[in-house]
């Protein structure tokens, strides 16, 4: 089993709580709030690390949470930020979010790395809040929670060039003869089951020490793979965003299929797969020509240009174990993966390659913006030990609206607000006269006693 798509709950810290004190000194008195903030929870990134070929090590945990922040302390004295959480994927991996599917990223450069959960602001202590009105703020932030994101990880390779062909035709053999890659090899079919990367230096061949190119290493097709027969074809995903392919044929073929008939069968499979496949560029190589008398060899050849005549200038024969022609092969091939990497920049000119993403989700684009939706009457008395802890004689009492109000800012100074201390909540008041919530409150009709809810936490609305 190949493992590439694995889904993932994601969170970042929690921030750290910010500390209420007042400054202690012998023979000082009254002294001011110095109650240090808390430390940011750590950030969870995602980072492409081409150490790692699939998502293998996500098989056991799905939840991932980044250390919280330490709370802060007496003094000034702030907290420990959590330390980040990197999380190592493999080069190729596409990050899409869970319930819509969207693309978040797609981490296809070796040491891209993605911030897909901010952790949560550290609170800030007492000792931010002194004013000149305010001289003894008799209150502290608590740390914000971190962000929450499930995620689906999808791995596609990234290679540039494919090896495609049926079991047994020697692509591994290749593979490991022209690369630093060491697949299983073996007499059998579908010895291959996940596919391989390997790295093609071009100094290894006399080329310049800044040639190479990546080679993928792929199950083998059969008739009836992209129905499901042998190995099916889900792995060919891997292939979507390679731009050169060769078709490795087998002369020796198990099934007794003729090279014609193979390349025949494997263009069909790609096909039914995905056209686009067939389109890339490419090249077939007849392997296994050490254990083929020459005189056979032109004769394989002709049979197989007489059925493909436009093929001439892209046929080659090769032999993966003695290495007969590989030197040229490899050469040509890097050749080709200039050209089409020089392309593709061109068409990805849009596509910013930044090495470091910060994941927004859409809805928070303006983080001040907010949303006061009237939601139904309530029984005061059901809400009355949630309201600044007031006992709210409700005999006497009126129904009352309740409120909700959405947004970035505002949710979040919310959760950061402790209900422990009624300064606190004054200050969410202030907040939301700032933010000129409350006017929108007052527009759509909210009187002194009606309910708001603003994140985790309800409060109660007075019109001054
Ligand atoms: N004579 C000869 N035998 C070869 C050559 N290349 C591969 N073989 C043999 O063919 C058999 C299959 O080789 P693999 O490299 O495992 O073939 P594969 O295409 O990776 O096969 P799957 O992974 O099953 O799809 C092994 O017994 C190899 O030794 C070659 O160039 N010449
Ligand atoms: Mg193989």
């Amino acid at each position: 089993m190949f493992f590439d798509e694995v889904s993932l709950e994601l969170e970042g810290g929690k921030g750290g709580n910010g500390a209420l004190f007042f400054h202690r000194e012998k023979y000082v008195a009254e002294g001011g709030p110095d109650g240090g903030d808390g430390g940011n929870g750590g950030n969870l990134i995602l980072e492409a690390d081409e150490n790692y070929n699939t998502l293998q090590h996500f098989m056991g945990k799905k939840h991932y949470k980044a250390p919280n922040g330490e709370n802060g302390f007496k003094n000034d004295m702030a907290g420990h930020a959590g330390e980040d959480l990197i999380l190592h994927v493999p080069v190729g991996t596409i990050v899409h979010d869970s319930k819509t599917d969207e693309v978040i990223a797609d981490l296809k450069k070796n040491g891209m790395k993605l911030r897909i959960c901010a952790g949560g602001r550290g609170g800030y202590g007492n000792g931010h809040f002194g004013s000149s009105t305010r001289q003894a703020p008799m209150f502290a932030e608590l740390g914000d929670i971190g962000e929450y994101h499930s995620v689906r990880l999808e791995l596609r390779l990234v290679a540039d060039v494919g090896l495609v062909g049926f079991p047994s035709a020697g692509k591994s053999t290749l593979i490991s003869h022209v690369s630093s890659a060491k697949p299983k090899v073996a007499a059998y079919p579908f010895t291959t089951l996940i596919p391989n990367l390997g790295v093609v230096h071009l100094s290894k061949f006399g080329g310049s020490d800044t040639q190479s190119f990546v080679i993928a290493d792929m199950p083998g097709i059969i008739e009836g793979a992209s129905e499901g027969k042998g190995l099916g074809d889900t792995f060919l995903k891997h292939i979507s965003r390679t731009a050169t392919l060769v078709f490795v044929l087998d002369p020796f073929c198990y099934e007794n299929l003729t090279l014609v008939q193979q390349f025949e069968i494997l263009q069909k499979e790609l096909k039914a797969h995905n056209p686009e496949l067939v389109k890339k560029d490419f090249l077939v190589v007849m392997n296994k020509i050490d254990s083929i008398p020459e005189t056979d060899r032109a004769e394989l050849q002709k049979e197989f240009l007489k059925a493909y005549p436009k093929l001439k200038t892209k046929f080659r024969p090769i032999s993966g174990v003695s290495g007969e022609g590989l030197e040229k092969l490899v050469f040509e091939l890097e050749k080709t993966v200039t050209k089409n990497r020089e392309k593709n920049q061109e068409l990805d000119i849009n596509k910013s390659e930044e090495e470091f993403m910060e994941y927004t989700p859409t809805q928070f684009v303006d983080e001040n913006s907010f949303d006061v939706e009237e939601m139904y009457e309530v029984d005061a008395a059901s809400f009355q030990e949630l309201v600044l802890g007031q006992v709210i004689d409700n005999e006497t009492l009126p129904k009352r609206q309740l409120f909700k109000v959405t947004g970035q800012r505002v949710e979040q100074i919310s959760r950061m607000t402790s209900p422990e201390y009624p300064d606190a909540i004054m200050r969410m008041l202030d907040v939301l006269k700032k933010m000129g919530i409350h006017k929108v409150l007052l527009r759509k009709g909210a009187s002194n006693g009606d309910f708001l809810k603003i994140g985790p936490r309800f409060y109660e609305f007075h019109e001054l």
